[in-house]
C-alpha cells in the first residue's frame, strides 16, 4: 500500500487532524520527536499572537500500540486552543478579502460573500497537521539512516551564504537551534531578524526562502519510467502545495538553465573506499543536480528550495473590493504574522520527508519494518558488487 497522508480541521475549528496510511508496523513513533518539531513549527522571528495562545502536541487516535505501529491508518490530533469557530463575535465574517491570500477566488468558487468559509482552511495553520505527517514519516527515515536538515536561507534581500555539507550539517543545525529565525550563520541570521523588525514597524510583511538537505538516501528512490514516478516532481508537487509558496528548486534549478552543460553536471568518479556508504563509492565533485538525476536519488544529499511569499495580511492593508458592495476598500485585517519564514523551513523540511519515505516504500515495499530493513540492506550488497552475474 502506498504511504499516503491527509489532513482536516479548520484553523478555528477543535483541531486538527492528520491521517497517515501505509507505514510498516514494528515503527518505534518518537512522539517527543514529532512534538518538538511541531513546537519548532510554532517558533520563529516575526509570528503573531496566535502562537502564544497554542501549544501544539499531537495525540495518537489509532495506529500505534505501546509505541509502535501496528501496520493500520495512523490517526493524530492536535487541538486548537483558540477554537472559536461557531462564535460570530470572535469570529466575525470577512468581506474584503486580501490580495495573495484565498480569501477571493475561494469566496467565488463557494458562492459566498464570507472569506472566512474558505480562510479556516487555507490558513497555514493547517500545516501542524502536515509536520505531523512528515515527523512521523521522519521516525521511519530515521531508523534507515535518512536524515532532513531545513533552515532559512533567505529573508528578503538578505541572503545566508553557509554551505552546507554531510560533515557540517550537524554543527549548522546546533547554529540554526541557536537562532530565532532559524538561520544558521549567526551574521545572516541578526541581519534577518532585524529586516522583519523593520518591516514590521511599516506594518508590512516579508517572505524568504528556505532550503532542505536530505542526507543518506540510497540510489535509486524514485523513477525515470513513469512521469508520476519522478521523484523531483512529486517533491516539486508537495512543495507547491505548502500555503504561500511560490516557486521550488532542485539543487541549482532555475541557475541551471543560464550555464553550458560544463558548469552544470556534477562529475562521477569511483571511490572504492566509499563502496559501504549510500553512494556505493559513486562520488561527485559537486552537486549542482540536488541528488535526483531522472527523477531518482543519486547517491548524493537531496537539495529543494522554496520561495515563500509575504504574508498576505498587511496590516497596513492592501487595495481591495467589499464582496457585499462591490466598492473600493481596504483588504481586511486579522491578527497574522508579519513572517512566517522560519515556520516555512520546519514544514519543508517535514514534507520533503515524506515524499522521501513515500518514495522508499515504494523501492522497497514492506509490512514490517524487519522486512523493510532486509530489503534495503539486500539491495545495498546487490549494487554495491556490480556487476552482477546472471541478471
Ligand atoms: C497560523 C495560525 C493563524 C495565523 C497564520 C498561521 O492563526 P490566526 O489566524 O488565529 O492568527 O497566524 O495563518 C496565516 C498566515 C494565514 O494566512 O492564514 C499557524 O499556526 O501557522
Amino acid at each position: 500500500m502506498a504511504l499516503t497522508y491527509r489532513t482536516a480541521g479548520e484553523s478555528h475549528g477543535p483541531a486538527l487532524i492528520s491521517l497517515v496510511e501505509g507505514l510498516p508496523a514494528g515503527l518505534a513513533i518518537d512522539v517527543g520527536f514529532i512534538d518538538g518539531e511541531l513546537r519548532r513549527r510554532q517558533g520563529g522571528y516575526g509570528r503573531g499572537g496566535r502562537q502564544r495562545i497554542e501549544s501544539d502536541a499531537v495525540t495518537f487516535l489509532s495506529g500505534v500500540r505501546l509505541g509502535k505501529t501496528i501496520g493500520s491508518p495512523i490517526a493524530m490530533q492536535i487541538p486548537n486552543r483558540d477554537s472559536r469557530l461557531d462564535d460570530l463575535e470572535r469570529t466575525p465574517p470577512v468581506h474584503r478579502p486580501r490580495p495573495g491570500h484565498a480569501d477571493l477566488a475561494g469566496s467565488v468558487k463557494w458562492l459566498t460573500t464570507d472569506c472566512r468559509e474558505t480562510l479556516e482552511r487555507a490558513s497555514a495553520r493547517e500545516t501542524a497537521a502536515r509536520v505531523a505527517a512528515g515527523a512521523v514519516a521522519r521516525c521511519l527515515l530515521r531508523e534507515v539512516g535518512i536524515e532532513c536538515f531545513g533552515f532559512v536561507r533567505a529573508v528578503l534581500d538578505v541572503r545566508c551564504a553557509t554551505d552546507v555539507t554531510a560533515s557540517s550539517w550537524h554543527a549548522l543545525r546546533e547554529a540554526r537551534d541557536a537562532s530565532e529565525v532559524y538561520c544558521p550563520d549567526s551574521a545572516a541570521s541578526a541581519a534577518m531578524i532585524e529586516r522583519i523588525h523593520r518591516i514590521k514597524t511599516e506594518h508590512d510583511t516579508a517572505g524568504g526562502l528556505v532550503e532542505c538537505h536530505v542526507f543518506g538516501c540510497p540510489i535509486g528512490l524514485g523513477s525515470c519510467m513513469t512521469w508520476d514516478g519522478r521523484l523531483d516532481g512529486r517533491i516539486g508537487g508537495a512543495v507547491m502545495g505548502i500555503q504561500a509558496f511560490k516557486s521550488v528548486e532542485i539543487g541549482l534549478g532555475r541557475e541551471s538553465a543560464f550555464r553550458p552543460g560544463s558548469q552544470v553536471h556534477d562529475p562521477i568518479s569511483f571511490d572504492p573506499s566509499r563502496r559501504g556508504e549510500r553512494d556505493l563509492g559513486f562520488t561527485r565533485s559537486s552537486n549542482n543536480a540536488g541528488g535526483l538525476e531522472g527523477g531518482m536519488t543519486n547517491g548524493m544529499p537531496v537539495v529543494v528550495t522554496g520561495a515563500m511569499k509575504p504574508i498576505a495580511t498587511l496590516g497596513k492593508g492592501m487595495p481591495s473590493v467589499d464582496l457585499n458592495t462591490k466598492e473600493a476598500t481596504g483588504s481586511q485585517y486579522e491578527r497574522s504574522d508579519v513572517s512566517a519564514i522560519a515556520a516555512a523551513s520546519v514544514v519543508l523540511e517535514n514534507v520533503v520527508a515524506f515524499e522521501i519515505a513515500r518514495a522508499l516504500l515504494e523501492k522497497f515495499p514492506a509490512d514490517t519494518m524487519i522486512e523493510l530493513r532486509a530489503s534495503l540492506d539486500s539491495f545495498l550488497t546487490l549494487a554495491g558488487n556490480l556487476p552482477l552475474d546472471g541478471r
